[in-house]
């Protein structure tokens, strides 16, 4: 009997995958937490000296943006540090502009290293700085300019997959190499300095414990709406105080994280990455997460949770 019906349903399978069907009950996807990609890390001992090596061989201009982009290696091929998520370091030299467009995913900068560069962003100069976190909201004309005596590297995180995945990726050159300044304004609302982050981590600290798996974290914020920077993206700062032993946690965020100040060591899904400054690594959805800080360590984040959050999908568990 039952051989008789797994025939007929293996002819009916046959039968309707011509017409472009499936039957549910056979699909073979995913269908629990977490993703493809795994955890891994980018030490800074590494990338500096081929961000350098890049240097020589093309130019800003060339490149339009000489950015290596750090790949999930087990997403080969589609750019990304997650399925959600795209991380790129980016290098500039004195003298060097990288060329003003727009494009519709929105992109956050980490500054890394190096003093005297800016980023334009719809005509306001802003500066950058080592631990700055620098928004650029999607759609709106950017370029960088390098005026100091020495490179000037920073983190690029992106909502690429985003924009592909609805199929509404657009960009488009500017016509002009610079964009014209805009008068100077108010404060900027596209700029945090690591100044005040540190001040806000410090205040934070002197109030009360640490989270007893995240240390002291602060999660950025519009300063007028109180939203996340962007619609999609979560940006954090963390402070774990020197001989932090952190718990386990895990949430469905996938998160790229980079090294600010200090030396630990961050267990990811059972690997241990040690980590010094401006070292970058991915905790991929739903891998459990444990930290340990030798020193005292501030450590940058973002993640996909904006988004998961406004549609209802996040979740997290300690
Ligand atoms: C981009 O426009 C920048 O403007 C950096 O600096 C990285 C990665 C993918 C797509 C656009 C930039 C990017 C990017």
């Amino acid at each position: 009997m039952s051989a008789v019906v797994n025939s007929d349903l293996a002819r009916f399978s046959k039968e309707i995958a011509e017409l472009g069907l499936k039957p549910l009950w056979e699909r073979v996807m995913r269908l629990k937490a977490g993703t493809d990609a795994r955890p891994a890390i980018w030490r800074w001992r590494d990338t500096r000296p081929l961000l350098m090596r890049a240097c020589e061989l093309i130019t800003a201009k060339q490149a339009e943006r000489r950015v290596l982009m750090l790949e999930n290696p087990s997403l080969p091929g589609t750019t990304f540090i997650t399925p959600a998520l795209f991380a790129g370091l980016q290098a500039i030299l004195p003298g060097e502009i990288a060329p003003t467009h727009r494009h519709t995913p929105n992109a956050l900068r980490l500054i890394v290293e190096g003093e005297g560069a800016y980023t334009a962003v719809d005509g306001e100069r802003i500066p950058m700085r080592p631990g700055d976190f620098i928004v650029t909201p999607g759609w709106t004309w950017h370029d960088h300019g390098n005026e100091g005596s020495a490179p000037v590297v920073w983190l690029d995180g992106l909502d690429t997959a985003f924009a592909n995945l609805f199929g509404a990726h657009f960009r488009e050159d500017y016509p002009e190499e610079r964009q014209r300044a805009a008068p100077p304004g108010s404060e900027s609302f596209l700029s945090f300095p690591y100044e005040r982050t540190r001040a806000n981590l410090e205040r934070l600290s002197k109030g009360g414990n640490p989270h007893p798996c995240h240390g002291w974290k602060l999660r950025y914020t519009h300063r007028d709406t109180g939203k996340d920077p962007f619609p999609t993206l979560a940006v954090f700062m963390q402070w774990l105080p020197g001989g932090f032993t952190g718990g386990r946690h895990r949430s469905t965020d996938g998160a790229v994280y980079c090294v600010v100040e200090g030396r630990g060591s961050a267990d990811v899904g059972g690997e241990r990455f040690d980590f010094a400054p401006h070292d970058v690594f991915v905790v991929p959805s739903w891998e459990i997460r444990r930290f340990e800080a030798a020193t005292d360590c501030v450590i940058f984040s973002y993640s996909d949770r904006a988004a998961q959050e406004a549609l209802g999908f996040w979740r997290e568990e300690s």
